[in-house]
């Protein structure tokens, strides 16, 4: 039978997180060895926002080398840059006929993103969801792991590729967003406005490049405030948010102990911020110093890009023939 397909990529506008890690990542290395992944850089997504060529090429290169640090096998999946797939703008620019600008407009990410940088509405930044769902649609994928933020795109992507099949006839399986039966998960920042980014919040999100020293400083601003006077009092979401961080990389005995002492009002938060942020230091140093190494070696990187590519295409040109075919655009047969 054949394997059930996974699409997800990350933008190259920075240095991956934690919130990269345990939204996305953690999946792709997961649905490797059971699915057939297409796992990619979404460089053209970075223009929208990040449009600095200098910063762009190392960029590619470090997010790369962080998923495969992270344990992502070249081998298993095609981990490839998305512009190396012509075809991927190609489906883009079809679909960008089947979305209407009311939608697009009404993006929660596309209005986040133009409230705060009113200087640079562009129309990439309002057709994001219909490259997003070309990225997705151009290898008919069926799961995407992603975050919680990514849930509205993934909605638009299965509008579009319903409103294709109704249009032009049954093409493209609806996509959904995947983590393993769970709840999509969102990272919070450590100063519990919004969420852990990469081009934001950089003093409040940890990420996989951080030094120790920085992964302690960082933890230890996070925001607690005051320790709680009543026994089994509801947490506040900043210290919810300390709790979610520790369940992701402290053991479980460590976890009981801090809710218990929460539950006693005799929890120190300056102690359990000492616990998680040495925890924080156990999960991030290995792969920091993994991607530095990924890194050097630019020879392997970019055959690792080249492999990914062709596997990447052979099911994007195979994708877009068809589509052409069904919208009436093939001309010399
Ligand atoms: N804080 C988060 N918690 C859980 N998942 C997250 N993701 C991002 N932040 C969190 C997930 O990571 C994947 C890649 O994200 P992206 O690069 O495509 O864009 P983004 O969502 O805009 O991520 P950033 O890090 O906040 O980037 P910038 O600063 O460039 O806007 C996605 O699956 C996303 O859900």
């Amino acid at each position: 039978m054949s394997k059930e397909i996974v699409v997800s990529g990350i933008r190259s506008t920075g240095f991956l997180h934690i919130g990269n890690y345990f939204g996305a990542i953690r999946n792709y290395i997961k649905m490797q060895e059971e699915y057939n992944c297409y796992f990619f850089v979404a460089d053209y997504h970075s223009l929208t926002t990040h449009p600095d060529p200098a910063s762009l090429k190392p960029n590619v290169y470090r997010v790369l080398a962080e998923n495969i640090a992270c344990g992502l096998d070249p081998e298993k999946v095609a981990l490839y840059v998305q512009s190396d797939i012509p075809e991927i703008p190609e489906l883009y620019l079809m679909l960008n006929m089947m979305a209407y600008k009311g939608e697009l407009e009404k993006t929660a990410s596309f209005k986040e993103k133009a409230r705060a940088n009113p200087d640079n509405v562009n129309a990439g930044l309002l057709t994001y969801p219909t490259l997003m769902s070309a990225d997705i649609l151009i290898h008919k994928g069926k799961y995407v792991p992603v975050g919680k933020d990514q849930e509205q795109h993934l909605e638009m992507a299965r509008n579009f590729a319903q409103r294709f099949n109704h249009r032009y006839g049954e093409m493209f399986p609806e996509p959904y967003p995947f983590n393993f039966g769970a709840e999509l998960v969102k990272i919070p920042s450590l100063d519990g406005k919004g969420k852990m980014s990469k081009s934001e919040n950089e003093n409040a999100t940890l990420y996989l490049s951080d030094s120790d020293e920085l992964i302690r400083k960082k933890v230890m601003k996070a925001v607690s405030g005051d320790a709680p006077t009543e026994p089994n009092s509801v947490k506040p979401d900043v210290i919810e948010n300390l709790f979610l961080l520790m369940k992701l990389v402290s053991e479980d005995d460590v976890i009981a102990k801090f809710e218990s002492d929460y539950n006693a009002c005799t929890i120190r938060y300056g102690d359990m911020k000492k616990q998680l942020a040495e925890d924080m230091v156990s999960f991030i140093a290995p792969i920091r110093e993994k991607t530095i190494a990924i890194q050097e070696d630019k020879d392997n990187l970019h055959k690792i890009m080249k492999i990914g590519k062709e596997k990447a295409r052979e099911s994007s040109v195979r994708t877009l023939e068809q589509a052409r075919k069904m919208m009436g655009i093939n001309f010399y047969c």
